[in-house]
């Protein structure tokens, strides 16, 4: 077997270890850690022992992100099956722009995008492709509503104040993507939201009032299938009409929450989802494939093709349009994140997509249940929300987390919504059972006590 394929083994055998006997990594002060580590990197070869050994050392102060004691982020676990299939990505290293360096990739990623349309209602002149990440997906949307609305953009700039709407609490990207698009930060509305944290359309449609009245050209708005901190799902039967009205476009970000496509429990969330212009989802986040797997579909696929088809003879030999998906992607190089995704859904089916979604309900629900169940702590978030927020007798959430962190004890972090910290645990791995749950707040009042 080659060497480094054999190393490969023996140092993911040891990881699988470290994620059991060590779940939380002791985090290594960023003072010390070029100290700490052999993260040098010299003029000549490293022998491949010392190679091995840094390798070692570095896995074992790494964050095991896929062990039961982690709950920082959104994400977390691991699916052996989408695992599997990154591997073979990294293995097989093909380039997503061309049918001719993709082959088969280029179906697999096709038929994932064409099932995801079919399950939210888009119909047969949707597509889709795959983003570097969540903030890109969203770019992506904003770019073609704002090439739909004014297709000179591309050729002449940005010349009028193009308005972009989304509630205060959605994701940061908002905010990055209008300053990387030369609309600019100051022309981006944040709308009011109601005490769930949900958009409140009643503010949207005063705001596009007031800027229609100023001469602003309003053109997008972004609506959240689950918000970062509370995990809440913006009302799109409600927004959906308003966009109608005044003609913008209506992006859905489901980069955490959207994943509810799959559960006939839960998909009520994103009621309305057929009636959006695009609408993206991070198969990484709920779903659990490996980092990043980021997908936009679009409800009319001709916008993906005027805003990111470029002619590039030197790239673009063979096969036509349809197959050759450097003409709809944000990149020229891509990597293969289909892979993972369909190997995975292929494995489990739908029906086990459905599963591994309804499974973090149950287990935020049994988490909130034991917080309702006991006086010292607070709860602060509402049902259909995987994200569960509260306060333990009264400790500021931002020490608590952070000593937590310090002493390897459990990974978890901390949000803020109406002016109140609190911690966030997220229960988006789906590896873990109501045991590790219970496990998590008995560590966590084991060590506020000693
Ligand atoms: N889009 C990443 C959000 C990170 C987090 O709140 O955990």
């Amino acid at each position: 077997m080659n060497k480094d394929l054999k190393l490969f083994n023996e140092l993911a055998e040891i990881l699988l270890k470290e994620e059991k006997q060590q779940p939380v990594a002791k985090p290594i002060d960023t003072d010390k850690l070029y100290k700490t580590l052999d993260l040098s990197l010299n003029e000549h070869p490293s022998l491949d022992e010392d190679l091995k050994k840094t390798l070692l050392e570095i896995i074992k102060s790494t964050p095991k992100t896929a062990s039961t004691s982690f709950f920082n982020q959104l994400f977390g676990g691991r699916m052996s099956k989408a695992t599997l299939g990154d591997l073979l990505a990294v293995m097989l290293n093909n380039s997503m722009y061309t049918y001719k360096v993709a082959g088969p990739q280029v179906g697999i990623e096709k038929t994932i995008l064409h099932n995801i349309c079919d399950i939210i209602g888009y119909d047969k002149y949707s597509d889709g492709t795959f983003a570097p990440g969540g903030s890109m997906s969203n770019f992506m949307a904003m770019v073609m509503a704002r090439d739909k609305h004014n297709s000179t953009v591309r050729t002449a700039g940005v010349n009028s104040k193009m308005i972009v709407y989304t509630s205060e609490v959605s994701h940061y990207s908002i905010n990055k993507n209008a300053a990387l698009m030369g609309i600019g930060r100051d022309q981006v509305r944040q709308v009011k939201v109601n005490a769930e944290g949900q958009m409140l359309a009643s503010d949207l449609e005063l705001k596009i009032k007031e800027d229609l009245a100023n001469n602003n050209q309003p053109f997008f708005v972004n609506a959240t299938a689950g918000t970062t901190v509370l995990g809440a799902f913006d009302n799109v039967e409600e927004i959906s009409p308003i966009c109608n009205t005044y003609n913008l476009w209506l992006h859905l970000d489901g980069a955490y929450g959207g994943s509810v496509i799959f559960s006939k429990k839960y998909k009520h969330l994103v009621s309305g989802i057929e009636k959006t212009d695009s609408f993206s989802i991070n198969a990484h986040k709920m779903l659990g494939t490996p980092l990043s797997c980021s997908i936009i579909v679009v409800q009319d696929k001709k916008y993906l093709n005027q805003s990111f088809s470029n002619d590039a003879e030197y790239l673009y030999q063979t096969d036509g349009d349809d197959f050759n998906l450097g003409k709809t992607s944000l990149q020229c190089g891509r990597r293969n994140d289909a892979l993972k995704f369909w190997t995975l859904w292929k494995s489990v089916g739908t029906t086990g997509l459905e599963k591994i979604v309804d499974k973090q309900f149950e287990i935020a629900d049994y988490a909130r249940d034991y917080i309702k169940a006991h006086p010292d702590y607070t709860l602060y978030s509402f049902e259909d929300s995987i994200s569960v927020c509260f306060n333990y007798k009264a400790i500021d959430a931002k020490t608590l987390c952070t000593k937590l962190y310090e002493s390897a004890e459990l990974m978890v972090g901390y949000g803020s919504f109406n002016d109140t910290d609190f911690i966030r645990l997220v229960t988006i791995n789906s590896s873990i059972d109501k045991n590790d749950i219970s496990n998590f707040f008995k560590s966590l009042e084991t060590f506020v006590k000693t």
